[in-house]
């Protein structure tokens, strides 16, 4: 997601990086680049002309700091902005203060509604939270069994209604009733959809609106339809009262408009976005984070996170430190290999990392899973000795690793190469402007592999 921008901006901020200062010329040449990338992220076009303006104001402002460059000046005020535009800080999912609380998802046909719902009652019974599903759409027989299959695979209870049951209405009440003598703290609606806004659907929705008294009305629409996911948000919202938007499909979307719009158009946040069609491709939605990802600065914090849910916090504090102070040993080095393996596809993580400066090139470095296995391999054929130090490893020591090993001591030159060239990387990325920013969003383990 944001591949497009993000290059573009890219672009930009290298164009900036020959220049001595910023003055009138060189900054109104990089706005109107700025604003050409955005638009044609699709971004809203109202959304681009204040953003422009205002990155203009603080661009030829005082508040331009005199210790970074041009090209850094300019990406820390584009990063502000941006972070504006999209909401500043993370919109949470609001709960009742007497449960079950109701959540509504709504929106327009294959938007991902009833997939949203399964995704979101997973992500909800992972968060200390005990869903309760159910289907009120009840037009096209398909869709509730469709939620009923969801509910199986993502092992949740399920409302299913009572024989005859069949009034979206009923089958709300009863299931928010069935939450209630089940413990159940969120009950989660998928609704009907249409192909568009009309006025049956509206008042259905008003009438489940009035009933239930939701502390959640969350709009889902496809990430990929751009303004249109905007304009249909907004008029939601008009009719309705949205509370937050879920936008899905965000991972064929490569654009972004919509996301970055939606906010500023309906005032309404973004709350989570769906990155995929299985059942954890659901993320909630970080306006800094989603910024830092615009700007080529990775994500590292979601990286964190997600490995967070796999790895050793601790391990990963010590191991910051360690990176910090250049004490990054082959130990370590392996241990990353190992967590990396854990955390899954390497692409989708690769993705979520930083793409400026020597860092660039990362993506480019093609990393398997034998590739790994070998790593550990190696360097679990060194004594403790070795690990500590690489510096004592020779070439009698590297022939005896190898043999260890069942590798060729190639591929040991390889691999310290490697190693040498994590620790060097990592020590030029925690100095600097980036790097004092990075250092306070804490590395993740894992990281430095490239
Ligand atoms: N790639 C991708 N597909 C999604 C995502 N969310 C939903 N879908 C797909 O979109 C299609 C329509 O979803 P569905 O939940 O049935 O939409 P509904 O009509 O609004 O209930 C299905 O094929 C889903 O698998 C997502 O985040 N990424
Ligand atoms: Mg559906």
């Amino acid at each position: 997601m944001f591949d497009n921008l993000s290059e573009k901006l890219q672009r930009v901020f290298k164009n900036l990086r020959g220049e001595g200062k910023l003055s009138a010329e060189n900054m109104e040449g990089a706005l109107r680049e700025i604003r050409m990338a955005l638009l044609e992220a699709d971004v809203n076009f109202k959304v681009v002309k204040q953003l422009i303006e205002s990155i203009k104001v603080k661009a030829m402002g005082e508040e331009v700091l005199t210790s970074l460059s041009p090209a850094q000046q300019v990406v820390k005020i584009v990063n502000d902005e941006l972070v504006k535009i999209l909401g500043s800080h993370e919109s949470k999912l609001r709960f009742a203060n007497e449960p079950p609380g109701v959540f509504l998802i709504v929106g327009l046909q294959g938007s991902g509604k009833t997939t949203t719902t399964g995704k979101l009652a997973r992500w909800l019974s992972r968060n200390g939270h005990s869903p309760l599903v159910v289907s009120v759409d009840v037009y096209r027989p398909a869709a509730r069994e469709q939620l009923r299959v969801i509910a199986r695979d993502i092992k949740l209870p399920i409302y299913e209604g009572a024989p005859g049951e069949d009034l979206p209405l009923d089958l709300a009440r009863s299931a928010r009733r069935e939450a209630a003598n089940t413990g159940r703290d969120v009950l989660l609606v998928d609704t009907a959809g249409r192909l568009h806004i009309d006025d049956d659907l509206m008042s259905e929705l008003q009438q489940l609106k009035q009933q239930l008294n939701p502390v959640e009305i969350l709009f889902v629409a496809d990430a990929m339809t751009g303004q249109d996911a905007v304009k249909s948000a907004d008029e939601f919202h008009k009719r309705l009262g949205i509370t937050g938007v879920i936008l899905t499909k965000m991972d064929g979307d490569a654009r972004g408009g919509a996301a970055l719009s939606i906010r500023h158009v309906t005032g309404q946040p973004l709350k989570f976005v769906g990155i995929g069609e299985k059942f954890d491709a659901l993320e909630p939605f970080y306006p800094d984070r989603a910024a830092n990802r615009i700007l080529g600065m990775g994500d590292i914090l979601s990286l964190i996170e997600k490995a967070g849910q796999e790895i050793d916090q601790k391990k990963a504090v010590e191991m910051q430190r360690k990176l910090i102070e250049n004490d990054f040993t082959l130990e370590d080095f392996r241990d990353q290999m190992k967590q990396i393996r854990k955390l899954g596809p390497l692409s989708s993580l690769l993705d979520m990392m930083p793409k400026v400066g020597m860092l660039k090139d990362i993506k480019d470095v093609k990393v398997d899973e034998k590739e790994i296995g070998r790593v550990v391999a190696i360097i679990d054929s060194m004594t403790p000795r070795e690990r500590a130090n690489h510096m004592i490893i020779n070439g009698t020591r590297r022939r005896r690793i190898a043999r260890g090993s069942g590798t060729s001591v190639q591929e040991v030159n390889q691999l310290l190469k490697q190693y040498a060239q994590a620790r060097k990387m990592m020590k030029s990325f925690s100095g600097g402007f980036l790097g004092k920013k990075m250092g306070k969003m804490k590395l993740p383990a894992g990281f430095p592999f490239g």
